[in-house]
């Protein structure tokens, strides 16, 4: 008996339960790189180099291993274009006569592989992906009958599981969660930087592929200097844990116009294509905090967010199911400003955030969450062509992980499902966590005005529009009440001066 074992793009980890299962001596493994995937939303031509060329390294490490691999490069003449259409070809040729898969990251995948299994002459096995910490089974179980599915549950839920940052049944340092010293304003100049790599001669062969055929794609490809095996990924790490991690806690949310990368890792990119598995980074950070080389507020901070909030917005993903990216709870129609693609607008933080993912398919993570994903949510921009704009132009964006993201966190358009309030700011709370502010042709400190800052206007005429869905929210009614306790006429004029802005934005006037 032979077999065909698929491995996706993003499911480059040899531990991948379809490969556990198949037998190097008999099958033959399939990869392909098909336009099906490469456009079924213009990513950013870094995330396609970055694949390609991983692809093609895992595929040789498979081959060093004494796997046979059947590997279709795009430019491949008989390339059959989709990942099922090459399964088809695969079978023709080997006669092969069963098909293994490890469930794909996203809804239009899977079904696209349950139709193969039904067309397919042969018998097609799917395997749950076991590359995450939290399986299926335990994330239904865990939200079974519950009014709130709260990540700072789920996560405790997690470490008690895995016993990460735990003494016995108790959390290390005695909180579960330090957030309260992770939240220091922009330090003055940062003595870090992630691990960057020179491209090699594979990776030099795929960006010429890429600058061929996704040249009219946003972003630029070059430089490019991703790690794209897993023995890069694993320095690049273990550089992070050494230099930035131990001030990651601390820094985590500031935001620097000349520091792009600050103190964060820059490792979901290696992490969601499966060149990095989620424990042993997480048991990584622990070492160091065990090590007493990271303190207790950076390894908790940095741990939460892959035991907690990336297992989390993925356990939400397959348990809302394939609607969940059209939500929009909140009816925003807006069509998404062109500057998300130009950077040209007046808004220093917004540029400065649209430029640097043009730049490097990368933004941490408030600037998605407070620049780009704030004013989208404050102008009302339809949540879908929001989700669409994350997944395009980020290296690490993966449906499973961005949607829930965007659509629950960041745009509240799944109705409170993800986050317990929206994710809104005026232009003070940037001002206070970046340097962006001081040289914006905008003044933060202007409230109405021809230079009020847009989120200033926006903030309030957002609070004010969806007045009826959060007075009641008890997170929410201080701002209510602020907002009351101010002067009618200045109310007014807030309100008159969004809609005008509101009003040029829809003309595309520059703002
Ligand atoms: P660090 O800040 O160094 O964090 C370490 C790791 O924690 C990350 O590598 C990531 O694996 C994990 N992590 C942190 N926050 C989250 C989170 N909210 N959800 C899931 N994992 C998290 N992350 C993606 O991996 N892919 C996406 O497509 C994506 N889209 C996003 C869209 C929006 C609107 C927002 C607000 C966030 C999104 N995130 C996404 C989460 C987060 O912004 C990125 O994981 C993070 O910026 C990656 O950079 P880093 O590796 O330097 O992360
Ligand atoms: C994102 C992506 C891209 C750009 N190209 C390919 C490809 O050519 N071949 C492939 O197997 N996978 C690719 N991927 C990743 C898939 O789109 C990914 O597996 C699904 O979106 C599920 O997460
Ligand atoms: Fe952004 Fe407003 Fe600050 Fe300008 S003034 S950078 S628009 S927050």
């Amino acid at each position: 008996m032979s077999r065909l074992v698929l491995v996706l793009g993003d499911q480059l980890s040899p531990d991948l339960t379809a490969l556990q299962k198949a037998d190097r001596e008999t099958d033959t493994v399939v990869m392909a790189e098909v336009m099906a995937e490469a456009s079924y939303v213009a990513h950013h031509p870094k995330k396609i180099a970055f694949l390609f060329a991983a692809m093609r390294k895992f595929a040789d490490a498979l081959r060093k291993d004494g796997w046979t691999v059947a590997y279709t490069p795009l430019d491949d003449p008989d390339n059959a274009g989709s990942i099922d259409g090459e399964l088809m070809r695969r079978l023709d040729e080997t006669g092969a006569d069963e098909v293994l898969y490890t469930q794909p990251g996203e809804w239009r995948l899977i079904r696209v592989l349950e139709d193969f299994a039904s067309a397919a002459p042969v018998k097609v096995r799917r395997f749950e992906d076991r590359r995450f910490i939290c399986t299926h089974a335990e994330f239904e179980q865990w939200a079974e009958g519950r009014k709130a599915l709260r990540m700072e549950y789920f996560y405790r839920e997690m470490r008690r599981k895995t016993g990460l940052l735990m003494e016995g049944d108790k959390p290390a340092g005695g909180a579960w969660n330090f957030d309260k010293e992770n939240r220091k304003p922009p330090p003055h100049g940062v003595d870090t930087a992630p691990m960057q790599f020179t491209p090699d001669e594979t990776v030099d062969k795929v960006l010429d592929l890429v600058d061929a055929k996704f040249a009219q794609n946003f972003g630029a490809l070059r430089p490019f200097w991703f790690a794209t095996a897993r023995g890069q990924a694993r320095r690049a790490l273990a550089h992070f844990i050494t230099h930035a991690l131990p001030r990651f806690g601390d820094f985590q949310d500031a935001m620097l116009r000349d520091e792009k990368f600050l103190y964060h890792a820059v490792i979901s990119v290696y992490l969601n294509a499966g060149l990095l598995d989620p424990l042993e980074v997480c048991r990584a950070a622990e070492d160091a905090w065990k090590a007493g080389d990271v303190p207790i507020n950076a390894a908790e901070g940095f741990i939460r967010q892959i035991l907690g909030w990336r297992e989390y917005v993925r356990g939400i993903y397959f348990l809302e199911g394939e609607d969940y990216p059209r939500r929009n709870a909140l009816n925003h129609q807006r069509k998404l400003p062109d500057f998300y693609w130009s950077a040209e607008t007046d808004m220093a933080c917004v540029a400065h955030a649209v430029s640097q993912t043009r730049d490097e398919a990368y933004a941490h993570h408030i600037q998605r969450l407070m620049i780009t994903g704030n004013f989208a949510l404050l102008a009302g921009v339809n949540p879908h062509a929001v989700h669409e704009w994350y997944l395009e132009v980020y290296a690490d964006a993966y449906e499973w992980v961005e949607a829930p993201n965007t659509v629950g966190m960041s745009q509240f358009a799944d109705g409170g499902l993800l986050g317990s309030k929206p994710y809104v700011s005026s232009g003070s709370y940037i001002d206070r966590m970046s340097d962006y502010c001081k040289d914006c042709r905008y003044k933060v400190k202007d409230k109405t005005g021809p230079d009020a800052c847009p989120f200033n206007l926006l903030y309030w005429q957002f609070l004010d529009r969806h007045r009826e869905r959060f007075e009641g929210n008890h997170r929410m009614g201080n701002m209510y009440r602020t907002w009351d306790r101010m002067d009618a006429d200045h109310r007014k004029t807030v309100l008159a001066e969004a809609e005008d802005l509101l009003d040029r934005l829809s003309k595309g006037d520059r703002i």
